[in-house]
Formats: C-alpha cells, structure tokens, sequence
C-alpha cells in the first residue's frame, strides 16, 4: 500500500503540498471568499462527492452533521473511496483525493467521471483550508483512516500525530457494509472568524438534490448549541416528477407528465493531444406540468449539477414542446378555428409555455459548459437526443391511449386561450396605437407639452377644442402642458378593461402621463405632478369632468389619492363696473358681491350680472386668469369621495341622457355636488 516512510516526507509529498498552498494563498479563487459562503463551498464539496456516489446507484444516504467544535463531517453508505494503491503516486487513491488538486479524473475521463466530481473543485480544496481532517472508508470488513493535520497525511492518536501514508484500520465491521466518512475542521487562520454554516441552506440544498437523486435519503444534523433540535431528513421517490409538484403553486391544470429515454452520441475530445472520436450515452428525464397561471418555471440540471442559464437541453425541450403542442395537442382545435383562417393559430414557445412547470435533466460524461458563470450546458449533441426523446413521449402522451382525456383537454384549453389571448391583445396595442394618433415624440398628437416635466409639471385636460387655443397660449409653456379632449370619453364604470384601453381620449390620457395605468400604474414614473380638468360649467362639462374623474380613479388612482388632481373653477357670473372686472362663483357670492358694491348710492339693478361664457368663448387673458395662472385662478381639489360621487354621476348620465330632460335634472341635482344645479342649462 502506501510508501512506508517513517521519518517524515517524500519529495513527492511535498510537491503536492505546495499545490495546496497555492489554494491558501488564493482561497477567493477556488471557494470564492472566507466568510461563510466559502465554508459552504467546502461543506458542499463533500456533499457533492457523497450525492454523485448516490446518484451513480451505488449509495442510498447521505448523512451532514455540524458538530459543536465548528467541524462538519460527511458521511455516505457507497463503495467507499478506493484506499489501494494509486499508480503515480505510490501512495492511497484516498490520500490523492485529498492532496490532489483535481484529483478525481475531473478532466478525461478518470474513476470519478460517471457524474462525480463533475462541478466542484475538488475534494482536496477541503483539505487545503482544513485545519484537521480525517477520512474513513468502510471496506472489506474494516474502517480505514487518514487523517490530515495541516494538510500532511498521517494518523492521530488522541492529542498526538504521526505524519505517514499507511491507512491505519481501526475497527473490525460487517463485509458488506461500505462507506464513506469525511470530517473536517476549518482553518479559521483562513476563514473569517464569524463564518457559520447556515443550515437552513443545507437542508433546503439536501432537498434539491434529493429530487435529482430519487431515493436517496439526506439527513442533516446540527448538534451546535442554537442550531436545530430535530435532525432533517428528506427523500423522494418520483425524482423529477416530485420536484415538479413542489415547484407548482396554485390550481393545476393537469397531472404532472413524465418522459425519460437514453440516446447516444459521437464527440471528438482530445486524447494525448490527439482528437479522437468517444461514444457517449446520455439519459434524459423530464417532467412538466402546467398551472393555471401565467408564469413559467423551467429549472434544468445536468447530472446534479443545476444550470440557471439553460443550454443545449433546455433548447432542445422547448422545440420539442411547441412541435408536439402545434402538430398535436392543438391540431384542429375548435377554438382556433377562427384564428386557423387568418393563419395565426400557431403556438408559440411563450404560449406554450405560459403556465409550465417543468424539470428538465440530463445525465452523461464530462458535460461542457458555456457563458461567464458556467450555468449553461454547451454540449452541441444534447438539443437533438432531449427534443427527439421530449417529442416522441409527449405525442404518445396527448395522442388517444395515451393520458387520460380529461387532463389533455384541460391543457388543450388553456393553451388555445393562450393563443387567443396574444392575438387579441397585440390587436388592442395596435387598436391603441391608432386611436391615440401618436405623433413622432410617441405622445398623442394633439398633446401641447411643457419643457420640464415632473411633480412641477401639470397636465390641463381641456373640454373641446376652442378653449385648447387660449390655454396653450395663456399658459407657462414651461411647466404646463394642454391635452385637449375631442371626443367621447369612455365611462370607465361600466366599459370592460378593452374598452377603455380603446378609447381615444383615455389613451392619450395614459400616454401623455406615460406611467402606465390600472395595476401598472406607477405614480413614480408620471410624468406630471398635477392633472387639473378644465371643463365647462354647464351640464355636458359636469359630465365630461365625471367621466374624467371616474377614470382617473379607476385608471390612475395614486394620483388621486396623494391629492394630486384637481377642478379647475371658471366663474359663474362676471360684472364690469368701471373698469374693474369683477367674477364670482356662485350665487351667494354674486349676493354678496352685490351688496359691497351698492354700499354706495349704486342701484342694485345696476349691477347687471353675465352668465359667464362657455370656456371656448373666453379670451387667452379671461382663461389665464380663471384657469391657468395660479395666483388668480381658483382649483379644487378632488378627492376620492368626489371620485365615487363622480361615478354614481357618470352612471346618471349614462342613464338619463335622452330620457326626460325634468327627471332627469332632478336626479343629477340630488345626485351629485360636482354637478352645480344653477347651471345646467338643460
Ligand atoms: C470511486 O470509484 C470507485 C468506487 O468508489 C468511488 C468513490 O470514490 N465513491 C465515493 C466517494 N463515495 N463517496 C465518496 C466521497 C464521500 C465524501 C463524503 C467525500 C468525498 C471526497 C468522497
């Protein structure tokens, strides 16, 4: 077995130690860092090299335990790592293991290739930043031991230690009980004194891997004081299939649906220099299902390894998916009908994928990786194995004879809405896109914009266009902007969401205030601080400035709660007396205005009052004056109880309108304080 040198060390030793110290002077490089997450690196290390030993079918529990004095030991029931002799080295495999960097045939094809060692940095990373370390093998009816005291090999007996390669056997056990046992203590000269292993991660790792290892038993045991009182324990039996269901929240549409297959392929790797052609076997597991919901979830892996950024299996998947869901599921599908002679009744992948939940693996020898982080799998034959595998299964599966008819249905169903749902939206971006008129800045046409935009900024929505002309020119170009609103606006009490989505003048209204609206709305993205609604005083006004408002609250509510819409208030009458022009705005005011200005010898009949005009008849410096200037014009805030008042009103309107006219201004009187009952001129 190994050299028998009791004096000390071998020049072969110490070359390999020097390859540890390269490790300790760059620890950043191999574990990423000395606080806690490095630790973890090296405690998932070990797991690793234990789960891989599950995973090739030769072990069925994986034991973690963090003990008090801060060490963490590892522990499966596999073959045991080899203890014989290694051909270079002349000492252990198990010593190489551990003073070898990459040892573990990582590259070529060695002893650990089936999927061990595949991702991690090697076992003896471990052994470089460990302060103590002892390994056992159960074998041949034995346990075996080395331990490690800084990174030197060699046996402990109580507080001494004999540097040396021979495995020393230090109890007698069962012939067929096999095993691995891996204990280390942290070099806290390395790591920062704080670093702790949070086992909350490990056991939610454990249960990861456990869905990719079906039937491997993973028990976590945290004997720190502080830490967990139960050991952790998790298995699964149905692998993919289960991970699938614990991904799925919320109802599901149908049973989980599973594919496996093994295909081979041809790759050129370089042998000695020489590219030579190996076949290679892959296996291929799959499960998905889809959820009532929108989002999707697909998390791939190969052989353990989880790979964030998808690659050649995850590609070859989803072709498989859409193929089987375009030539199968959806062949003919009543529903689609409509859209089959249009030509638009093709799935696409986010169709397709609209509410699935699926487990993608792949598991098969030296797998390359691409991208910065090495999270996606390069291997070129991989997309074709996986997507004809993928493909044939699920046809059988949605094909009669193959899943029960219920469940194919309801994913037909939900796919079919998909569809249909795309088309009809990207129709109303469209329908929006024209009835918004955008001008080349992407702003409705008729918007007159400010300069600056902002909380200083306001946006003057203005009834009609013959009071656009005098608020554009009457106001500070700086900071206020006019939108003036031609048509019918949409009544966002009663109109479906589409509706008001196509109304013009709601359109443009979202879009000059350019941060969205309904859920989307985001106050911090408007792009005016104010909205103030400008409309007439007279009964097509109030109703314009009801719909205004309802849509608002409906539509863009954070502006109305953080007070920040208002009414502008055209006066009701005006009187000239000399030159000094005199407004009020309401009939007690004028009473009272009256009586100031008959203090005199004035005549009352005198004073002769004018209905104010329309806001259309006014001139630029009437409407600056009553509108646009803020030290002469009078706003009223609105508030959310205007808003639900508004709505009843609008709905008034909606109910009254050409009814009559007498019922009808009754019931807006009563109705609604936004509506002046001396001025409906109705
Ligand atoms: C290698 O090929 C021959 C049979 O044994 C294989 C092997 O090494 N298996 C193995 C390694 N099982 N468990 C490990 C292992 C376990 C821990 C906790 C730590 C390390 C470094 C390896």
């Amino acid at each position: 077995m190994a050299k028998k040198n009791s004096t000390g060390y071998d020049a072969d030793a110490i070359q390999t130690l020097e390859g540890l110290e390269a490790v300790r002077k760059r620890p950043g490089m191999y574990i990423g860092g000395t606080g806690s997450e490095g630790l973890m690196h090296l405690v998932w290390e070990l797991i690793d090299n234990a789960v891989d030993e599950a995973a090739a079918g030769h072990a069925d529990k994986v034991e973690v335990t963090l003990h008090r004095d801060k060490s963490v030991e590892v522990s499966d029931n596999g073959r045991g790592i080899p203890i014989d002799r290694h051909a270079k080295r002349k000492v252990s495999a198990l010593e190489v293991v551990f003073t070898e960097l990459h040892a573990g045939g990582k590259f070529g094809g060695g002893a650990y290739s089936s999927s061990g060692g595949l991702h991690g940095v090697g076992a003896s990373v471990v052994n470089a930043l460990a302060a103590k370390l002892i390994a056992e093998v159960d074998r041949d009816g034995a346990t075996h031991v080395l331990g490690f005291k800084e990174r030197v090999a060699g046996q402990f007996t109580g507080a001494k230690f004999k540097a040396g390669h021979t495995l020393e056997k230090v109890k007698r056990i069962s012939k067929n009980k096999t095993g691995t046992r891996v204990r280390f203590w942290p070099d806290f000269d390395i790591f920062d004194p704080e670093a702790t292993i949070d086992v909350d991660e490990i056991c939610e790792r454990a249960t990861q891997a456990c869905f990719l290892v079906p039937g491997m038993k993973v028990t976590v045991t945290d004997k720190r004081t502080g830490g967990r009182k139960e050991p952790f324990s998790f298995v699964s039996r149905g692998g993919l299939a289960d991970l699938v269901d614990h991904l799925a929240i919320g109802e599901n549409v149908s049973q989980v649906i599973t594919c496996n297959g093994i295909d081979t392929f041809v790759e050129k790797v370089p042998v000695n220099g020489k590219m030579t052609d190996v076949e290679r076997e892959c296996t291929v597991d799959v499960a998905l299902r889809w959820v009532k919901g929108y989002d999707t979830e697909v998390v791939t892996f190969v052989n353990t390894i989880p790979t964030s950024q998808g690659g050649t299996h995850r590609a070859g998947f989803d072709k498989a998916l859409t193929r089987v869901v375009n030539n199968v599921v959806l062949k003919d599908n009543r529903k689609l009908a409509k859209l089959a002679k249009q030509d638009k009744h093709k799935a696409t992948k986010d169709d397709v994928q609209e509410g699935l939940v699926a487990a993608v693996k792949v598991t098969f020898p030296e797998p390359q990786f691409r991208g910065q982080t090495k999270q996606e799998l390069g291997t070129p034959a991989i997309e074709g194995i996986v997507s004809r595998i993928v493909y044939e299964q699920l046809k059988e599966w949605f094909e009669p004879g193959g899943g029960p008819r219920t469940h194919v249905k309801a994913i037909a169903d939900k796919l079919a809405t998909a569809i249909q749902n795309r088309v009809d939206s990207k129709t109303l971006l469209e329908n929006k896109r024209k009835a918004a008129s955008l001008g080349s800045t992407g702003m409705p046409e008729k918007l007159a914009d400010c300069r600056v935009h902002g909380p200083d900024a306001e946006l003057i929505l203005v009834e009609g266009d013959s009071a656009a002309g005098p608020a554009k020119r009457g106001r500070d170009s700086e900071t206020m902007a006019i939108l003036p609103l031609r048509g019918k606006v949409v009544n966002a009490a009663k109109a479906s969401q589409k509706q008001v989505l196509d109304n013009a003048e709601a359109q443009a209204l979202f879009t000059a205030m350019g941060a969205g609206a309904g859920k989307e709305f985001n106050l911090a993205d408007a792009r005016y601080g104010r909205i103030v609604i400008l409309c007439d005083a007279d009964v097509d006004g109030s109703h314009i400035r009801c719909l205004l408002l309802t849509l608002i609250h409906q539509y863009m509510q954070p502006m109305l709660e953080a007070g920040n819409v208002f009414a502008a208030q055209p006066p009701l009458f005006t009187t000239k007396v000399g030159d000094e022009v005199y407004r009020v705005y309401s009939d007690e005011e004028k009473e009272a205005v009256t009586d100031e200005l008959c203090k005199g010898n004035r005549k009352r009949e005198n004073v002769k009052w004018q209905r104010f005009k329309g806001l259309g008849e006014m001139n630029v410096d009437e409407l600056r004056h009553c509108a646009l200037d803020p030290a002469t014009r009078t706003l009223r805030r609105l508030t959310m109880d205007d808003a639900k008042e508004a709505k009843d009103a609008a709905r008034m309107f909606d109910v009254l309108m050409g009814n009559d006219v007498s019922v009808r201004r009754d019931f807006l009187v009563k109705n609604s304080a936004l509506v002046d009952a001396t001025t409906l001129d109705i």
